[in-house]
C-alpha cells in the first residue's frame, strides 16, 4: 500500500490556467444520470476533446471536404495540404527527424500490427526472439504471439516485481543476441509506471535489435522526443491526447519503413497496377491504403497545436501534481490498495487501486453514481492482473483539465463506497 505524506502546494506552474483550460470542454459541465456533476477520470481509456477541435473538424467538413492525393480540384488540393499539414505537425511534436516518417494508421492498435505484419514477419526468422513485458497493453502482446504462432518466433517477457516496476535483473538477463526486436511501452496504463527506456533500450540496442516503443500512454502525458529516445519504431493514439477516435500513428526510421512490406494494398498505396503485378508508392504512401480518416487526422492537427501551447512540461507537471496528491489521499482511506510504483514521479497520472473484497466493477458502479468515471477491469493488460493475483483493478486516470477537487470527489466517493460495503 503507498502511503505518502500529502505534499505541501502547487508543484502545477501558476501559468497553468486550468480555468481557462476547463471552459475549453464543454463536456465536463454536464451531469450523469444520477443527476451529480461529472468528474471525468478515465482519461486513459480516452480524453476529452476540446471546442477547438471540435471546430476544426466541423470546418473541415463544412468547408474543405474532399478526398486527398486524388483531385486536381480546390477542394482536394486543400483537403490534402491540410492532411499533409498535421503530418508535419505530428513530425514537431515528437521530434522525428522527417515528416514523411509518420505513417497515421487508426491507433496505436493497428501502428503495432502493422510492424508486426509489414516488418518483423519479413525480416524474423525462426529462432529470432523479442522480448516485450508483462506490462504491456494485449496490443503489445498478441500481435507479437499471432507471428510467434505463425514463425516459429520466440516470445519473451520480462517480469514484473510486485511493486509495478520492471524487473531489470531479468531484463539483462532476457535480452541478448537472440533478440530481434525489444517491445515495450512506454508508461503502463494498467498502473501508470514509466519504464526504464534510459535502461532498455541500450541494453537492446547493444546486441543489435530494433526497439518499438507503445508510446500510447506517453506521448499524451510528457514530453517525448524519438530521437533522444534512440529508438525506432512509436506508435500512439490521438484520441488519448485531445484528438478523434480512429487516428493514430507509427512513427518509424524511414529506412526501417522503406524496408517494410505494406500491411494492406488499395488505393494510394501503389505506383502501378496492371492485371499481373504493381509495384508500391513511396513511404508514407505505401503504408496508408485506402482513403485514410482525413477528417480525423486534420481534428488531430488542432489536438497537437493546443497541447503544444500549453507545454508538455506544464501537462506533466500538472499530471504529477494531482498523482502525488491522489496518492497521498486515497492511500489514507481504509481498506483501499494502491499498486504500481509508490514515488509518483515514477509514474504517470494513473492510480489502479482495490478496496478490500469489493470487486472494482461494483467501486465503478458507485463511483459513478456520484459523477465520478473511472475504469474498472483488467484494462487489456491482463499479464499485469496476473501478475498482481487480482483479478481486477479500478483505475483512475488524470488529464490537462483534472483538478485537486476532483481527486477530493474521488476520495470521497471511494470512502463512500467503503461505507456502504464495511470495509477499513
Ligand atoms: N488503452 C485503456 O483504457 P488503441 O485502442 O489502439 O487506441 O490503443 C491501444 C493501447 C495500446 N497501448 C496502451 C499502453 C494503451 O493504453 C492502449 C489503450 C485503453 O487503458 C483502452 S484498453
Amino acid at each position: 500500500m503507498v502511503q505518502q505524506a500529502i505534499p505541501e502546494g502547487q508543484a502545477t506552474p501558476r501559468a497553468y490556467d486550468i480555468a481557462k483550460i476547463r471552459r475549453d470542454f464543454p463536456i465536463l459541465n454536464r451531469d450523469v444520470a444520477s443527476g451529480a456533476k461529472l468528474v471525468y477520470l478515465d482519461n486513459a481509456a480516452t480524453s476529452q476533446r476540446p471546442v477547438q477541435v471540435i471546430a476544426e473538424i466541423t470546418r473541415f467538413y463544412r468547408d474543405h471536404n474532399a478526398n486527398i492525393h486524388r483531385g486536381v480540384h480546390t477542394l482536394s488540393q486543400e483537403a490534402t495540404g491540410l492532411y499533409e499539414g498535421v503530418r508535419e505537425t505530428t513530425r514537431a511534436f515528437i521530434n522525428a527527424p522527417e515528416a514523411r516518417e509518420i505513417v497515421f494508421t487508426s491507433g496505436t492498435t493497428e501502428a503495432v500490427n502493422l510492424v508486426a505484419h509489414g516488418w518483423a514477419r519479413k525480416f524474423l526468422q525462426p529462432g529470432d526472439e523479442i522480448v516485450a513485458t508483462e506490462l504491456e497493453h494485449h496490443s503489445n502482446i498478441v500481435p507479437w504471439q499471432m507471428l510467434r504462432d505463425e514463425r516459429g518466433i520466440e516470445l519473451k517477457f520480462i517480469p514484473m516485481l510486485a511493486d509495478g516496476t520492471l524487473d531489470m535483473d531479468a531484463a539483462r538477463e532476457l535480452i541478448g543476441p537472440k533478440t530481434k526486436l525489444l517491445a515495450v511501452s512506454a508508461m503502463s496504463n494498467a498502473l501508470g509506471t514509466i519504464l526504464p527506456l534510459e535502461e532498455l533500450v541500450p541494453l537492446a540496442k547493444a546486441h543489435g535489435a530494433t526497439v518499438l516503443v507503445d508510446a500510447a500512454q506517453a506521448v499524451p502525458h510528457m514530453p517525448i522526443d524519438v530521437q533522444a529516445l534512440d529508438v525506432d519504431f512509436v506508435a500512439f493514439s490521438a484520441h488519448k491526447m485531445l484528438g478523434p477516435t480512429g487516428v493514430g500513428v507509427l512513427w518509424g526510421r524511414f529506412e526501417l519503413l522503406d524496408a517494410m512490406d505494406p500491411f494492406m494494398g488499395g488505393g494510394d498505396m501503389i505506383l502501378t497496377v496492371t492485371t499481373e503485378e504493381s509495384t508500391w508508392a513511396e513511404v508514407p504512401a505505401k503504408l496508408e491504403a485506402g482513403t485514410p480518416n482525413i477528417g480525423g487526422v486534420v481534428g488531430f492537427g488542432a489536438a497537437l497545436r493546443y497541447l503544444d501551447e500549453l507545454g508538455m512540461d506544464q501537462v506533466r507537471a500538472h499530471e504529477l501534481d494531482l498523482t502525488r496528491y491522489a496518492l497521498a489521499r486515497l492511500g489514507d482511506v481504509p481498506g483501499v490498495t494502491i499498486y504500481g510504483p509508490d514515488n509518483a514521479e515514477d509514474r504517470g497520472g494513473v492510480v489502479s487501486f482495490s478496496l478490500e473484497d469489493v470487486h472494482p466493477h461494483d467501486i465503478g458502479q458507485v463511483l459513478d453514481d456520484q459523477g465520478v468515471a473511472i475504469r474498472a477491469g483488467h484494462h487489456c493488460a491482463q499479464p499485469v492482473m496476473a501478475a498482481l493475483e487480482v483479478p481486477a483493478t479500478a483505475r483512475a486516470s488524470f488529464y490537462i483539465y483534472n483538478t485537486r477537487d476532483e481527486v477530493d470527489s474521488l476520495v470521497s466517493a471511494v470512502e463512500a463506497t467503503s461505507r456502504m460495503f464495511g470495509t477499513g
